[in-house]
């Protein structure tokens, strides 16, 4: 379905003088809002293709109606949050949930709906139907040489799906790992993890990087094989230029500083981006800044100050991506909160006085750093995110329009009320 602009006008018409009244009140005082509003405008989060289906647990799966039953009809969606927000330019498919029957096709009708691809991301957690061997005991770790290589043959196979989509990353998240003590030799895991990275590092193209994804835990419970961002950054350091550490934000264990992992990744220049997500107990899955939005403040704060320090482009020199599909809501309703929730904390980030910051670190002024930050953070920015949209040609109120605009029932009307969106 393919969202009428003038709709979405309609709405700005009404919602504009309300708008202007707000967007003056924050706007005026700050020196330079016409960069900061440009930023604004230039930053894109890709959405995961297995995003746009509501998420389950392991103890069922509450499929809600209209999902997506086809990588054409997820791409849709995308175009649908990107016409409503003009920040979603960009999709980030995992192999083989998405495999495009007709890669020039799938290009095509992207580009229609202006989505560039994202990173793509192998699968190697999963058993798929007619997979000559199992993962049960992990992939690139495996004990048996044949397990290994199927993996890396899988991963060389997603490269070459993404090179014909005109993708330039491969994600690798690795379950692997042991769930009880003596399971596993930690270095022979680590060996056998290396040599295959290894082996699919080799294929990457010239102008391709690799990310490798750390997590802390589950669905290996005693150990995993890339735990850390330390495990992780060892890997990439140790693989070549190409290859980059990428941080999800519920990939941690309880009250990491997310923060300085960040700040010293990118210190080391091995910070691939992210996935956006949030939570309370490990990885939720929850809608980015529903728990901690501070956090997220305070990790963009991180990013600017070390992007500008290294004269990064904030829009593209990262991967900008969410990683989050819960249970309970409308994944489209969700994903345009998500975004929202990245853009202010990113816009709250481009507010701080940077300048007067340094002064107070260098003389120990700790009540003016922190009156410095949270200056910025309690600034409701909501207004200068919101006139990034509208220029750009999307709603100043997009979750409004989506539901004043009953997205989801034409959706249901045109796909049904029992459709099952791949994914977990
Ligand atoms: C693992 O929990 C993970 O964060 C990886 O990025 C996977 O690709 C994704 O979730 C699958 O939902
Ligand atoms: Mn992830």
């Amino acid at each position: 379905m393919l969202l009428n602009k003038r709709l979405i006008e309609e709405s700005n018409t009404n919602n504009l003088a309300a708008h202007k009244r707000s967007y003056e009140y924050v706007a005026t005082g700050i020196n330079n809002i016409g960069a900061i509003i440009q930023k604004l405008v230039d930053f894109q989060v890709a959405i995961p293709s297995w995003a746009l289906g509501t998420g389950g647990t392991r103890f069922g799966r509450f499929s809600g109606g209209g999902e997506p039953g086809n990588l054409e009809q997820k791409i849709e969606d995308i175009g649908l949050l990107h016409a409503l927000n003009q920040s979603s330019g960009a999709i980030s498919l995992h192999i083989p949930w998405d495999i495009p029957s007709d890669a020039a096709e799938t290009r095509k009708l992207a580009a229609m709906h202006d989505i560039k691809f994202d990173a793509v991301n192998s699968n190697t957690f999963q058993d798929q139907a007619n997979q000559p061997l199992s993962y049960k005991f992990g992939s690139l770790q495996h004990v048996d040489k044949a397990v290994r290589k199927q993996a890396i043959e899988h991963n060389i196979e997603v490269i070459k799906q993404g090179e014909a989509l005109g993708s330039k990353a491969l994600t690798v998240w690795l379950a692997d790992g042991s769930c009880f003590p003596g399971q596993l030799n930690f270095r022979k895991a680590w060996q056998n993890t290396f040599e295959g990275l290894q082996e699919i590092y080799a294929a990457l193209p010239a102008d391709w990087k690799i990310f490798v994804e750390y997590k802390a835990y589950e669905p290996n419970f005693y150990s995993t094989t890339v735990g850390d961002w330390g495990q992780s950054y060892l890997y990439t350091s140790k693989l070549g230029p190409q290859a980059f550490t990428l941080v999800d934000l519920g990939h941690h264990l309880p009250n990491a500083n997310i923060e300085q992992i960040v700040s010293l990744l990118m210190m080391e220049d091995k910070l691939a981006g992210f996935h956006f997500n949030d939570s309370k107990y490990g990885d939720d899955d929850l809608t980015v800044g529903s728990i901690n939005p501070y956090q997220l403040f305070l990790i963009f704060n991180e990013l600017v100050e070390g992007m500008d320090a290294k004269r990064m482009d904030h829009a593209t020199d990262l991967a900008w991506m969410i990683d989050a599909s819960h249970n309970v809501k409308d994944p489209l309703e969700d994903l345009l909160q998500s975004i929202e929730a990245i853009m202010i904390a990113y816009a709250q980030a481009l507010m701080v006085d940077t300048p007067a910051l340094k002064a107070a670190q260098e003389i120990n002024d700790v009540v003016k750093a922190q009156e410095i930050l949270q200056a910025a953070y309690r600034t409701d920015v909501r207004p200068l995110v919101a006139e990034a949209r509208m220029i750009s040609g999307g709603a100043l109120q997009p979750l409004q329009v989506f539901r004043s605009l009953k997205i989801r029932e034409q959706l249901i009307k045109e796909r049904g009320q029992s459709t099952v969106a791949t994914g977990l």
